[in-house]
């Protein structure tokens, strides 16, 4: 293999084997640093989903090219608090390969945290620019939790993305937590919070769910355990009969799961980039 990228007139032309290195270096955080439930991994993924998540397909404003959120205003909107975390632990990787930017550093770090969860592969490609902060995106484009079905609908019809999608993104909630302290939500989704599965659908079919008895914004709880929490939002994925189908059909075959989720978050991390290379790399996970 070839080990690095060619310099011709001055220019780093990074290969593939360099954005593996970014990929391994990205990996090494994840297993070395202690965090929430063990694990970077969940505030990884959602750096680069929030990222991501913003685009317009209208306006074609917004999404994963230009890494906004960096600036005032975008770093300071309500979706994205505490996501400061993963953009701080990834700055140790900017720093030793300067020559990626940043808008390709993100969405490259969620794949290498959904591959190290257990994930399935996410084909991935270079091209994002690095922007200014007259890109930055309005509030209010990323999802609001206490919404239900015609919210959701809004925001992700927006991106482009049909109701099957929805669903198979929303299976990302098998991962992480809410904090208080950021969203005001609380509490796990599943059983496993740094390792995905279906489990999200699983529970939300099979548990039953009431809402939590508590001060803070409504959300639900597990009624047998009371350790485990849903959103509005999640809640609406088994209350609309168009969403419920897939709920059904991704809690019974975890295969189909892996296959719709890794084409549909493939294709979030893509949304509005101005690509040169058709070229998709799969990159090698730690325990291949
Ligand atoms: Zn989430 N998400 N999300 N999400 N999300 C949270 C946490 C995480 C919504 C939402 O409001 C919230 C997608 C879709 C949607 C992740 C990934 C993805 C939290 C908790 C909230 C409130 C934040 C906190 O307090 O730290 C809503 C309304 C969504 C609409 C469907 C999609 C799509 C995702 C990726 C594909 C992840 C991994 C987390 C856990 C983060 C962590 O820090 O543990």
């Amino acid at each position: 293999a070839q080990a690095s990228g060619l310099k011709t007139g001055g220019v780093f032309t990074p290969t593939k084997d360099d954005f593996q290195k970014v990929y391994n270096d990205v990996a090494d955080l994840l297993e070395n640093n202690d965090y929430d439930d063990g694990s970077y991994g969940p505030v990884v993924l959602r750096l680069g989903w929030h990222a991501s998540g913003t685009f317009d397909k209208e306006t074609k404003t917004g999404g994963s090219n230009g890494a906004t959120m960096r600036f005032a205003p975008e770093a300071d909107h309500g979706a994205n608090a505490g996501l400061k975390a993963a953009r701080d632990l990834l700055e140790g990787v900017k720093q030793k390969h300067p020559w990626i930017s940043y808008s390709d550093l993100w969405t490259l770090a969620a794949v290498a945290a959904i591959q190290e969860m257990g994930g399935p592969k996410i084909p991935w490609r270079p091209g994002r620019k690095d922007g200014d902060l007259s890109a930055c995106t309005p509030d209010g484009r990323l999802p609001d939790a206490s919404k239900e079905q015609k919210h959701l609908r809004a925001i992700f019809y927006r991106m482009g993305f049909n109701d099957q999608e929805i669903v198979a993104l929303s299976g990302a909630h098998a991962l992480g937590r809410c904090h208080t302290d950021r969203s005001g939500f609380d509490g796990p989704w599943t059983f496993s919070p740094t390792m995905l599965t279906n489990d999200y659908y699983r529970l939300l079919l099979e548990e039953k769910w009431a809402w939590k008895k508590w001060n803070g914004p409504k959300q639900f709880e597990d009624v047998s355990t009371k350790s485990l929490m849903m959103l509005p939002t999640d809640m609406a994925l088994i209350k609309d009969k168009e969403f419920r189908k897939h709920v059904e059909r991704y809690a019974k075959d975890n295969d189909l799961f892996f296959k719709d989720f890794a084409d549909a978050f493939g294709k979030l991390l893509e949304l509005g980039v101005p690509f040169e290379k058709e070229e998709k790399f799969v990159f090698k996970s730690t325990t291949d």
